[in-house]
Parts: C-alpha cells; structure tokens; sequence
C-alpha cells in the first residue's frame, strides 16, 4: 500500500457530554441498588459532527464508524469497571448516573487499514449549569432542574495526512 502524496482528509467530529438532574422515582430507584449519592444522568459520546435536523441530539449524523474501529472511555475509579469500550459500529457513547464531575480519557482507535495512531484526549464530564458568576460552586438541584439539561461538546477535526490509497478509498466512499 502507498501512501497519497499532498492530500489531507479532514473529518468533523464532536465529543463531550449532556448531563440531566434525576427525577424523584429515579433517585429512588437508585436509592434501592445502593447509589443514593447519585443526582444525575449524563452521557458521554463521540459523534460526527453533522446534526440531524430537529431529531434534539447533538451530532451524530454521519456514520463516523466508517474508520473508526473503537472508542475507549476511561471514567473515574469510583465506577465499577471504568474502562468502558464501545466498538463500532457504536453509537460511541456510554450512559451513567452519578454525582460528581471528572475527566473523561477518551481513545479513539481507527480501523486498521488507516495505518493511524490512536487518538487520545480529555474531556471534562461536566454536570453543573455554568453561572452568571462563574464561580465553580454547584448550584442546589432545584436551580439545576430549571436551568435544564448541560450540553458542554467540543468541535474537533479528525485529520488523515497523505492517507493510504485503499483508506482513501474507504474515507470518499462515504
Ligand atoms: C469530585 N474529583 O470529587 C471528583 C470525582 C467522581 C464522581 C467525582 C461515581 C458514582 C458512584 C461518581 O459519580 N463519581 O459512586 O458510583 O467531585
């Protein structure tokens, strides 16, 4: 296999995470299996950047499993089992409950035709509405219920530099 002289492909993904304070029934339901602490229900995901129209979720139009093979997600020690591994075709994303913020290690892995490294990187798993003030303080959960759900998604671009000839085929195909 060759190697394309002179040709980037770029594709347009988002990461991050959307996170909602739980109803009474859910917290009690969690109160039952021991996770009384929990106050929320967040996801956190890698998606292609391109948006339905009016389907409410953030990205995810494109079928980004098309080169990529894996996605890990390493949560906080407090999780059972926090390496989390989500394999294509996905969706890339893993939902939980708990009670506090933290960073997210996210990998991606390409498929292997790519020649690619994995992608690592942070993401902050942010559950807190943002405040007039900015002061990191976690606001009581009613103000939390009215301020609605958090969305905190980064842009990014997946760049290929002088990609494989038969993974440029695979990337333009699509
Ligand atoms: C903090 N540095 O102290 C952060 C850690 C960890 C949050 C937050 C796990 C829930 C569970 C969970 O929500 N961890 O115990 O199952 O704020």
């Amino acid at each position: 296999r060759v190697r394309v002289r002179g040709i980037s492909i770029h594709r347009p993904i988002i990461y991050g995470n959307t996170a909602v304070v739980l109803t009474q029934q859910e917290r009690e339901a969690l109160r039952r299996e021991g996770k009384e602490s929990h106050t929320h229900r967040w996801t956190v995901a890698v998606r292609s950047a391109a948006s339905k129209p009016d389907s409410g979720i953030v990205g995810g139009a494109d079928d980004i499993s098309t080169y990529i093979k894996r996605v890990n997600f390493k949560l906080h020690e407090t999780y059972p089992t926090p390496n989390r591994v989500v394999d294509a075709p996905g969706p890339f994303e893993i939902t939980e409950t708990g009670w506090g913020e933290f960073d997210v290690f996210i990998r991606i892995t390409f498929i292997p035709e790519s020649g690619e490294k994995p992608h690592s990187f942070y993401h902050h798993l942010k559950l807190h509405p943002w405040n007039e003030t900015n002061e990191p303080e976690i606001p009581p959960l009613e103000e939390a219920i009215r301020a609605g759900p958090v969305h905190a998604w980064q842009y990014d671009e997946v760049v290929f530099n002088e990609p494989y000839n038969n993974f440029l085929q695979t990337l333009t195909a699509h």
